[in-house]
């Protein structure tokens, strides 16, 4: 067998046929969709938040979960860690998590320095997509909930091109994601932030959204952790969209509670499909 260090720097590569690229793409990605068409967990959104609560879920591979981005690019605002400065800052105890997935970092007394915020997001994000029971659909937005009898069972989605179209066509119908639970790490802002949360109280479903609250790292952290939760039936709100719902302080560029507001909506749904299960 031949190394790449035996490798001509010249090359001719293997032939190929134009339509069989096509065929390998389509038939994978349509499998998908008819096997992710009825899951576990949907996660809405990619951010942190979202790809920590999917992290989680690489420990449960009997687990099926459906990660859905409306970007092309998943990692939401874990590309920079703050203003566009690219070091991450972590509070602790979320650098355990990090220690989970082997990311080297600089350690002060109560927080942890990574040198780019990019090396938490491509290993975190690596980890999900080789998982088997973790599937990302990025490029697809979630444009409305299914709710029944006041629990939310699933999604509606689309092609973010297709929903940021909605103003200019008329008649592009979504599709549907069923989930025995929902967890919505829409984050604050962006073209869809907090879109989760938002449409519940549309709905009536909650109060009116108490919006975010200013900086205050060290009150955000902790608040956002602790408010992690079921807002609804069926329906578990992390990470930022948390401040949204809940009105608690922003944090700025900390990362910690994103981490941790993550870990711990993969564990109530965890625990809430064994329950499911039991009864
Ligand atoms: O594209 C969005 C982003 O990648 C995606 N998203 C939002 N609504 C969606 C929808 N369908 C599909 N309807 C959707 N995808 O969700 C992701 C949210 O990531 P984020 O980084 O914005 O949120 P987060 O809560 O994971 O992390 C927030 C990070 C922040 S903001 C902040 C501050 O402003 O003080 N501090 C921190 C640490």
């Amino acid at each position: 067998m031949s190394t790449l260090a035996q490798l001509p720097l010249d090359v001719t590569f293997a032939p190929i046929k134009e339509a069989d690229v096509s065929r390998e793409m389509t038939t994978r990605y349509m499998q998908d969709m008819l096997d992710f068409a009825e899951v576990d967990v949907v996660i809405v959104g990619a951010g942190p938040a979202g790809l920590s609560a999917a992290y989680e879920f690489t420990k449960h591979p009997e687990i099926k979960v459906a990660l859905i981005e409306a970007s092309v690019a998943p990692g939401g605002g874990a590309w920079v860690g703050g203003q566009l400065f690219t070091p991450m800052v972590v509070r602790k105890p979320a650098h355990l998590l990090l220690d989970d997935l082997n990311i080297q970092y600089d350690e002060k007394e109560h927080y942890v320095v990574l040198k780019h915020a990019g090396l938490f997001t491509a290993t975190i994000l690596a980890k999900v997509l080789a998982s088997s029971n973790v599937k990302l659909f990025n490029a697809t937005s979630v444009e409305d909930l299914i709710i029944r009898n006041e629990v939310v069972t699933g999604v509606v989605t689309n092609w973010a091109l297709v929903t940021k179209a909605h103003g200019t066509q008329s008649c592009m119908d979504p599709q549907v994601m069923e989930a025995k639970v929902v967890i919505s790490s829409c984050g604050h802002d962006g073209p869809f932030g907090a879109t989760g949360v938002r449409r519940l109280a549309e709905l009536g479903m909650i109060e009116k959204l108490q919006g975010m609250r200013a900086l205050d790292m060290t009150a955000a952290e902790d608040a956002v952790v602790a408010k992690t939760q079921e807002i609804v039936p069926g329906m578990i709100v992390t990470g930022m969209e948390v401040a949204e719902a809940y009105g608690t302080a922003r944090m700025g560029p900390t990362f910690g509670a994103m981490l941790l507001s993550g870990r711990k909506a993969a564990v109530l749904a965890l625990q809430k499909i064994q329950k499911h299960k039991s009864v």
